[in-house]
């Protein structure tokens, strides 16, 4: 783990919950319910993944959810702490922090490089990275600034545009041996996977379209019994 979120650990329930405004819609009072359902439901790492929108919109989407995570911050008897990943956007990240507890700040491949992003956002911010295979993970290993590593797609998914090659459970079982980061195995990942990608070496699943914007509660309490 880098010196930038020493306290830094994988969620203890394993889930790691995005919520993904292609799947969601993108108006703030779904998206803000749809947070707070997940956080009523044990849920306490949860991403904002907001792809197409534009940083106004994109802002006034991630605005609300920080009052939201510091109402749920030192409830009783929850265990950890919950903490808010801002997918891509590290201006947002960032301006979310002031003021408030940390947020995470998750790139891709594509995105700003993790020492970059870093430059500007507060020390206490985790960063996590999405690597696609061996060498990645390998390089994410050795990135100070990396805190978390995802690996995928680790089945097929049809929500993320122009994904990578499938890596399998095989290829979180390789990035566990380079990583010592915690790791988490996305793509594809049901309630039924979920516990696979656990045994083959990741700390945590993210999830998509296993988190049924219809019955939101009962998909994210099926995700944690199937892992606990
Ligand atoms: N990143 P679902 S796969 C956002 O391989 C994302 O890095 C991936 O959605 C990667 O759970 C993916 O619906 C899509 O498959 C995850």
């Amino acid at each position: 783990m880098s010196a930038h979120a020493p306290s830094l650990r994988p969620p203890a329930n394993r889930l790691y919950a995005i919520v993904d405004t292609g799947c969601f819609g993108s108006e703030a009072e779904i998206v803000t319910s749809a947070v707070r359902t997940l956080l009523d439901c044990g849920a306490r790492w949860i991403q904002l993944r907001a792809k197409a929108a534009p940083d106004l919109a994109a802002w006034r989407l991630a605005e609300p959810l920080r009052r939201i995570l510091e109402e749920a911050s030192g409830v009783e008897g929850e265990g950890d702490e919950p903490l808010l990943w801002i997918n891509d956007n590290a201006a947002i990240a960032s301006a979310l922090t002031t003021g408030g507890p940390p947020v995470g700040l998750h790139l891709g491949q594509d995105d700003l490089p993790p020492a970059v992003a870093r430059r500007f956002l507060p020390a206490e911010c985790p960063i996590g990275l999405s690597t696609h295979g061996h060498a990645q993970a390998a390089e994410a290993e050795t990135d100070p600034a990396v805190d978390v590593l995802a690996i995928g797609p680790v089945f097929g998914t049809a929500t993320k545009e122009r994904p990578d090659p499938v890596v399998g459970l095989g290829g979180v079982a390789r990035a566990r041996q380079v990583s010592s980061k915690p790791l988490v195995g996305i793509g594809g990942i049901d309630a039924e996977g979920a516990p696979r990608v656990i045994e083959a070496g990741a700390d945590a699943v993210a999830v998509i379209s296993a988190l049924d914007p219809g019955d939101l509660a009962a998909s994210c309490r099926g995700l944690l019994r199937a892992l606990a």
